[in-house]
């Protein structure tokens, strides 16, 4: 099954002249990593394609990509790749649906089957891990690149928490490995995407401070807009907080809610074991069984969240 799509959207790729890759809106290294790892395997195998990144900005992520400037024309005649995106309201810049022929290429639960070709592997770890597999199949014919691979490699990194969530397989590390033949530092990689900011560290110490657990094993923050001004963060800036209450026993599943500028909440679920994007699915949201995102209009909202998952952690 897989094979076969491989095949489909490398002939896709070798129809079209012009080539743009979307990804989802505040990028995560894996976004960024398989949508310029894949623009730079294009590259290098048809130096003569017209090949560009869409999307809006990248935080401070512009060490792994930057966007391209597209003109609407590009798209006329255009395949458009969109990487690491499960919904069409989640792909940063809504032209993606302008171009010739649309091609899904994702990890996440395919609730959303947009595109022609729809290419979803909810074994692989990341989109960086398919795009390096892509690659190495056609291997003939698609030219992996030191550069590219450093952006796989750095999806594939963040994506599994520096493999130590569950999706990392035995597949993941033998495809580590094979990107790490390529002369990039994956130590200088490492350490980048570990470094935070002094407000960032500040903010880390509050949230191990503040962490509510119920006794079911729910760990519940909610950072409101007073909170961030606080320690001087922004939205984007609270994705380096998320993965913090895995390291508490007690906790099985936690909920981070973050106060955006129009007072609606970010919700970020994560579990080490019961299923919570169901209750994701019920506020405008989805993902992984044990990774997922969604939005509460108010605390009110939040509490309703907190209350469902503090069901999933009862029920198991
Ligand atoms: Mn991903």
């Amino acid at each position: 099954m897989v094979i076969k799509l491989y095949n489909q959207i490398l002939e896709a790729i070798k129809e079209s002249e012009t080539i743009i890759i979307h990804r989802h809106k505040n990028p995560d290294p894996d976004a960024l990593g398989s949508q310029g790892g894949l623009s730079e395997i294009i590259k290098a195998s048809f130096p003569t394609k017209n090949v560009l990144k869409a999307g809006g900005p990248v935080g401070d992520l512009g060490y792994l990509a930057e966007m391209d400037d597209i003109p609407n024309e590009s798209y006329q005649e255009a395949l458009v790749i969109v990487m690491d995106t499960a919904n069409t309201p989640r792909i940063s810049d809504e032209r993606y649906s302008k171009g010739k022929i649309l091609v899904k290429i994702d990890h996440h639960p395919n609730d959303d089957a947009y595109g022609d070709i729809v290419l979803v592997n909810t074994n692989a770890s990341s989109s960086s891990e398919i795009i390096a597999d892509f690659c190495f199949y056609h291997k003939e014919e698609l030219k992996m690149t030191t550069k590219a691979a450093k952006l796989l490699y750095a999806g594939i990194v963040g994506d599994t928490g520096r493999f130590l969530y569950p999706a990392t397989t035995p597949k993941t590390m033998r495809i580590v490995a094979d990107l790490m033949e390529f002369s990039f530092k994956p130590d200088e990689i490492n350490r980048k995407m570990t470094e935070m900011s002094r407000k960032v560290a500040q903010l880390s110490g509050y949230v191990l401070q503040n962490i509510d657990i119920h006794p079911s094993g729910v760990g519940i923050v909610v950072l409101t807009k007073a909170i961030m001004e606080q320690f001087g963060v922004t939205d984007s800036e609270t994705s380096a907080i998320v993965s913090l209450p895995s390291a508490l026993g007690e906790i099985v599943l936690w909920g981070i809610f973050v106060e955006q500028p129009d007072g609606h909440y970010r919700c970020r679920l994560r579990s080490k074991g019961p299923i919570i994007n169901e209750v994701a699915k019920e506020h405008d949201g989805g993902g992984h069984p044990l990774a997922s995102g969604a939005n509460a209009k108010d605390l009110h909202e939040v509490n309703q969240i907190i209350q469902q998952l503090i069901q999933v952690a009862e029920q198991r």
